[in-house]
């Protein structure tokens, strides 16, 4: 970052006065209604922190390392929550972006706030998500270090919304050369489309993501975007059968349905109402969506247009969903036998096959039987009517899950750069599932709470080395800091031999009689005893209620969580029945042939559980992010109820803890709470000594040295680094703020009365 980097402030809103520049201050929303005149000398860091004594106490300070009582909670919360009160969002952590959702639009994301971030370092500029886009930015492009955001925190904490804003941050930044129009245009389009297929309403938030999303931007030699690429994980299938009251299914089943179309709807064999199929008439709320549905599917529709997924593709995509939806229609009745039966009348099985393209009877078959390979012998053996039902919606479940892993392949493809540069280099952002603690916590929750302990885990890894490193760097002595580390949670999960994902593997590989019970038997029987383990044997009777015999509670670095064994073993082995899949994997379907083709019916070996490929694809993202220089923005829900200007305390608190935001601060301010490279500080407060106000021309680290022995800082006040000052306590800080603050006053008045002609 050079200082001429910082001369492009706020254009339009600078005038000379007496040679002294004045810069209407926007720095933070909560000041535009009324702007102060600041006055800065020359033009330079405009939006350096306001420190002063009074607009610390309305909107507090944007940096927590300038937080007197940093191990305060309390103190914490109310720094966010009077920033919330006006409309400031964002504060920093060090280069920690604490982002609370305010449920309503703000005018920061304007071209005019964009423009603000362009090269920008951290402090010249309020805190934004554009600054940590900026910076990923220039790290890359500039020191040619590759770049990741990590972004979380809990459902509808606007993580999506963060993740939105960095591409088009991205955009707006780059260069219009060449074809990176139109990849840039891909890049923004394929949010639309991802969402219409692995978002759905939930209680927590209108559009939740249901699945996790790492996408890599790829940039040439010029910085300009060439291309992407986006790892998926882990779809919350269970969603395509049934939602909770009051929750939808996945978008695009209610886009299609709304779809005016009439042509493409009869080809679907659809009617167009949701209350007509049964994956989709659960929801009560589809009818006021209505409106909203259609004019998002003509959007997907575009999208898909820009992605370059033809016609004929296209037609494809929408006779799988369509085939969900029949299928999920399909009834079964008991035959005289006891065992379940379609009726030859009913059109469901018909439309679906006709969809799906494959053999109608040997679908309802399929359905139906189920063929085992018993020593060599093959014997079919019929269902009973729960059975079917099951295999409908594994079925279902299976095709809407694949068939959403080849869209995100297929949008790779489009994605690819065409000419991929040599020296092509990345800025991956994640959009991962935050931590979940709910009443009833099952596989999905162990799943999704074992992805958070190990991102923790990166977290403290790569925020204490990033710590160090600058110490290193600045010639400054390192002091250890003590942390929790929850490596010993990750270890008791992933372990190789006594680990949960292990002893969870063995039952499901186990032949004969496993359960769920068993398994739960296996874990307490291991891991009794483990001080982050509680069987329902051990539960505290003091602290919280009894636990019930088929749950088991693990003590995450979040909270304590219990999880309910019921399902873990269905849901781990995750099978879907050879007939189906043989059948599945012979359709005329193309995207429906490749999704099941892999599928190898021969081969003896077990394919991996599901837990096992989750931990596999989830160490692959911790190597790829451990490559990779990481920016954090933890997102905050600052209420239950979806509103704006709402805050609640509790609800706050909570998040604080999990996201370890308190440990966070606690290692950032375990030595110096304040660092400013010498240029910059010297720019600010040179005023404040007659030895270097108002003409200085020496090297800027004397001049700050000056400048501190001056102000008459103590020795264990301070550090001179090698281009930094560490400043060791906000207090000196503040002190020689406000001073600045008064000096400033006095120039002005000086200034504006010989403006006047007094
Ligand atoms: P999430 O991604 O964190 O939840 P979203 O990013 O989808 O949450 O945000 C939820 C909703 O909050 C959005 O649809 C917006 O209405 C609103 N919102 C979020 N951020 C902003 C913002 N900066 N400005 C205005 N409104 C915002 V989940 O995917 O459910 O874990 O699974
Ligand atoms: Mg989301």
């Amino acid at each position: 970052m050079t200082q001429q980097d910082s001369v492009t402030v706020a254009e339009n809103s600078t005038q000379q006065v007496d040679g002294v520049q004045v810069v209407e201050n926007a720095e933070e929303p909560g000041l535009l209604e009324s702007p102060q005149k600041m006055l800065i000398r020359p033009v330079s860091v405009q939006g350096v922190m306001e420190h002063s004594l009074q607009h610390r106490e309305r909107v507090g300070v944007q940096d927590f390392v300038l937080l007197e009582d940093y191990r305060s909670e309390a103190a914490f919360i109310d720094n966010l929550k009077k920033r919330f009160h006006e409309n400031i969002i964002y504060t920093y952590i060090g280069n920690v972006l604490i982002s609370v959702n305010p449920y309503k639009n703000l005018p920061i994301y304007t071209e005019e706030k964009t423009k603000l971030y362009f090269k920008k370092a951290f402090f010249e500029a309020p805190p934004h998500v554009f600054a940590i886009a900026d910076n990923a930015y220039r790290s890359l492009v500039y020191e040619h270090r590759e770049q990741c955001i990590l972004i979380s925190g809990e459902s509808g904490s606007g993580k999506t919304e963060a993740s939105k804003k960095v591409l088009e941050y991205i955009a707006a930044r780059t260069n219009h050369l060449r074809n990176v129009e139109n990849v840039k245009d891909k890049l923004l389009q394929s949010n639309p489309l991802l969402e219409a297929f692995g978002n759905a309403k939930t209680h927590r938030n209108d559009n939740s993501s249901r699945f996790g999303k790492y996408m890599d931007i790829q940039f040439n030699y010029e910085g300009g975007p060439e291309g992407g690429h986006i790892l998926n994980y882990l779809l919350e299938k269970s969603r395509v059968v049934s939602q909770m009251h009051g929750e939808r299914n996945f978008h695009i089943f209610y886009q299609l349905l709304a779809s005016s179309d009439q042509s493409l709807m009869t080809h679907l064999k659809l009617q167009g109402r949701p209350e007509a199929y049964k994956y989709t008439s659960d929801s009560t709320s589809h009818m006021s969506q209505r409106a909203n549905d259609q004019e998002q599917f003509r959007v997907v529709q575009e999208a898909m247009k820009v992605i370059e997924i033809g016609e004929s593709e296209q037609r494809e995509i929408f006779e799988i969903v369509a085939s969900v939806l029949h299928l999920g229609n399909v009834k079964f009745v008991q035959n005289d036998k006891g065992y379940a039966e379609i009726l030859s009348h009913d059109a469901n099985s018909g439309n679906a096959a006709d969809l799906l393209k494959v053999n109608a009877t040997a679908l309802r078959e399929a359905l139906t039987n189920r063929t085992i390979e018993a020593r060599g012998d093959v014997v079919s053996t019929p269902l009973d009517v729960e059975q079917a039902q099951y295999a409908r919606d594994a079925l279902a479940k299976a095709i809407y899950d694949k068939h959403f892993s080849w869209l995100v392949s297929r949008l790779n493809s489009s994605l690819a750069p065409i000419e991929k540069d040599a020296k092509s280099s990345v800025i991956g952002i994640l959009d991962i599932y935050g931590f979940e603690i709910f009443p009833k916590n099952s596989f999905e929750q162990f799943c999704i709470n074992f992805c958070n302990e190990k991102l923790q885990q990166l977290f403290i890894q790569l925020t204490l080395r990033q710590e160090q490193e600058e110490y290193l760097r600045e010639g400054i002595e390192w002091e250890p800091v003590e942390y929790f580390n929850n490596i010993i949670i990750c270890d008791l999960i992933e372990a190789r031999h006594k680990g949960i994902i292990s002893i969870l593997d063995d039952e499901c590989l186990r032949p004969g009689d496993a359960t769920d019970a068993s398994f739960l038997d296996k874990l307490n029987q291991h891991l009794d005893g483990h001080q982050h383990y509680k069987s329902h044997r051990k539960s505290d009777t003091k602290t919280q209620k009894l636990m019930g015999r088929d749950e088991f509670c693990l003590v995450h670095y979040a909270g304590e969580v219990t999880y309910n064994v019921n399902t873990f073993l269905e849901k781990n082995n995750d099978l879907l029945f050879r007939d189906i899949q043989s059948l599945m994997a012979s359709s005329d379907n193309t995207i429906v042939g490749c999704c099941f083709k892999d599928y190898n019916l021969r081969s003896k070996k077990r394919p991996e559980t599901a837990i096992t490929q989750f931990k596999n694809s989830l160490n692959d993202l911790i190597k790829i992010l451990s490559s990779k220089e990481p920016s954090y923005i933890r997102c905050i829900k600052p209420n239950d109820f979806k509103a704006p200007m709402q805050f609640d305390d509790k609800l706050v608190s909570h998040q604080v803890k999990y996201l370890g935001l308190m440990e966070n601060l606690r290692v950032r301010r375990a030595g110096f709470a304040y660092r400013r490279t010498y240029e910059a500080f010297l720019e600010r407060y040179k005023c404040l000594s007659a030895e270097t106000w108002p003409n200085y021309r020496g090297a800027a680290r004397d001049g700050v040295q000056r400048l501190v022995e001056a102000l008459q800082y103590e020795k264990e006040e301070y550090r001179m680094g090698n281009t930094k000052i560490f400043v060791r306590f906000p207090k000196t800080l503040f002190a020689t703020e406000d001073a600045f603050q008064i000096k400033k006053n006095d120039i002005a008045t000086i200034i504006q009365s010989r403006w006047r002609g007094y």
